[in-house]
């Protein structure tokens, strides 16, 4: 058995992403003030308002806060897709998830790349959020060949990363020399390159296109374009770029400001204009410039159910129909406004979430209360459906433990992301977003088509494997932190 010096797949992510951020500091600079200024708010937050630093510490997240982190990156080809989702599993990453952005004039699919257990996540949450080009959309057919040959043609992956990634396939581990070539390896798929294989005169017909098209197919490989810290206030971060000079995007995408936060709040810094050499037909190279890399921030909050989900889905679309335009520069205020009020309908407290079933938890034994051992007695805990916390009978024993203070609430963080706003932070950086335009989802244009509704199958398809369903993933982790507090409490009565 050799199976003990593998080196576990969390320390070759965690190993990956700091070199992931170190490339990316170095290639854009300005990501590493983003960095600094969020390390900043957040050192501020936690010296400031202590109730937000003890629940960071129940769930195991405030170790991971510093190395908190999401990227992106865009392929062009089912192959692509299939050999990255075999190299993230080198990783312990694995698709979660399926968005489509489409309907919102954004011409790929999508999932995200990322750890599934609790454990796994806090000692290193690094994502990909992976998006597959929709070429089917190019509806030029002379220029969507010449797409298709040029995709054909290059070769994202070194030899060596295939050739490891084979090697942990069969070996079910990589040992510490391989796992350390990996990461380098690994790295070079992402690295940023200034020269490309395309003329500037075939990158400017798929820049007509569209701005994405032209960033994945005008390019030798999937550059990752932007990198993603986790702050504890965004608003004190987006008011932060502003004053250091870091340009950010117009609005704050996801829920308003609450007391106790939901889902995803994302900003980022717009995109740079980089310098950029066409392959010249001719021979040599011709100059140009090309714009796709940014700096995001995030903000997480607690995770929701279905209904939880659909009501937020619910409050959103009512707030930008009320709006009458996608939200920009000149109407932000009156969105956040619209938007506040409109979340007014989205109970703002912790404990109400729970009690109606909008939101997931954690349940965690208290075990200083010296109570429990009398009260428990009287409690029928052998008789919780643990799969199912809303079953009447659970639903009692769980309100029952939570009143007397034997167990508490924990929010579980939301891992994933979201369509509208994945769909901002991308418009927001393939074009100025500071003008009004009308590229809001209901007014799709042209790549919204009919084969919308089984776009999932064929992004499956191409990835080879199924996306694992994000819901499915957090109800399991509550059940289970249900089933080992109640299984703390029985040992305490004992
Ligand atoms: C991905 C944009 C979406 C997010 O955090 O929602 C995204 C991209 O620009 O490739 O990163
Ligand atoms: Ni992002």
């Amino acid at each position: 058995l050799v199976s003990h010096t593998f080196i576990s797949s969390d320390d070759i992510r965690h190993n990956f992403s700091i070199a992931m951020s170190e490339m990316y500091q170095k290639e854009v600079p300005l990501y590493g003030d983003l960095i600094d200024l969020v390390s900043e708010v957040n050192t501020d937050v936690l010296n400031k308002q202590p109730d937000i630093r003890q629940p960071l510490v129940h769930t195991g997240e405030l170790d991971r806060l510093g190395m908190e982190r999401h990227g992106a990156i865009r392929l062009g080809t089912a192959a692509e897709l299939s050999m990255m989702r075999r190299l993230f599993a080198v990783m312990g990453m694995y698709p979660v998830g399926y968005y489509d952005l489409a309907p919102a004039g954004v011409p790929v699919h999508s999932t995200a790349f990322r750890a599934l257990e609790t454990s796994s996540l806090n000692k290193s949450p690094f994502r990909a959020f992976t998006s597959l080009l929709r070429l089917d959309l190019i509806d030029d057919e002379a220029l969507r060949q010449e797409a298709i040959a040029a995709l054909d043609k290059r070769k994202i992956f070194t030899d060596d990363v295939i050739s490891l990634i084979e090697r942990f396939e069969e070996q079910g581990g990589l040992m510490a020399a391989d796992a350390k070539q990996f990461v380098k390896e690994a790295l070079e798929t992402f690295r940023w390159h200034d020269k490309t294989s395309v003329s500037k005169a075939l990158y400017q017909q798929l820049l007509s296109q569209h701005g994405l098209i032209a960033d994945v197919v005008g390019f030798k490989g999937p550059h990752i374009n932007h990198l993603t810290p986790r702050t504890l206030d965004i608003d004190a971060v987006q008011a932060g770029m502003r004053a250091k000079g870091i340009p950010p995007k117009a609005i704050i995408e996801g829920p308003p400001r609450r007391r106790c936060p939901i889902l995803l709040r994302q900003t980022s810094f717009r995109a740079l204009e980089e310098a950029v050499n066409f392959k010249n037909p001719k021979g040599g190279y011709e100059t140009g410039h090309h714009t796709a890399r940014f700096g995001e921030i995030e903000q997480r909050g607690v995770a929701l159910t279905p209904k939880g989900r659909a009501l937020y889905d619910q409050l959103l679309s009512q707030a930008r129909r009320q709006l009458g335009a996608t939200p920009n520069a000149d109407n932000a205020l009156e969105y956040y406004q619209i938007l506040e009020s409109a979340f007014a309908a989205f109970p703002d407290d912790y404990q109400m979430l729970h009690d109606e079933g909008l939101a997931y938890f954690y349940y965690q034994a208290v075990d200083s209360d010296t109570n429990n051992a009398q009260t428990l007695d009287s409690i029928d805990v052998e008789n919780i459906d643990v799969e199912n916390v809303n079953d009447p009978l659970s639903k009692q024993v769980v309100t029952d433990l939570l009143e007397q203070g034997a167990i508490r609430l924990e929010p579980i963080v939301y891992e994933d992301f979201l369509p509208v706003s994945a769909a901002g932070i991308f418009q927001s950086n393939l074009h100025d977003d500071s003008t009004n335009d009308n590229e809001n989802d209901e007014n799709s244009g042209k790549q919204s088509n009919d084969k919308g509704h089984t776009n999932k199958d064929a992004f499956e398809k191409a990835l080879g494997a199924q996306v694992y369903d994000e819901l499915a993933l957090y109800q399991t982790l509550q059940a289970e932190s249900l089933k080992a507090c109640l299984h703390r409490l029985m040992q305490l009565t004992e």
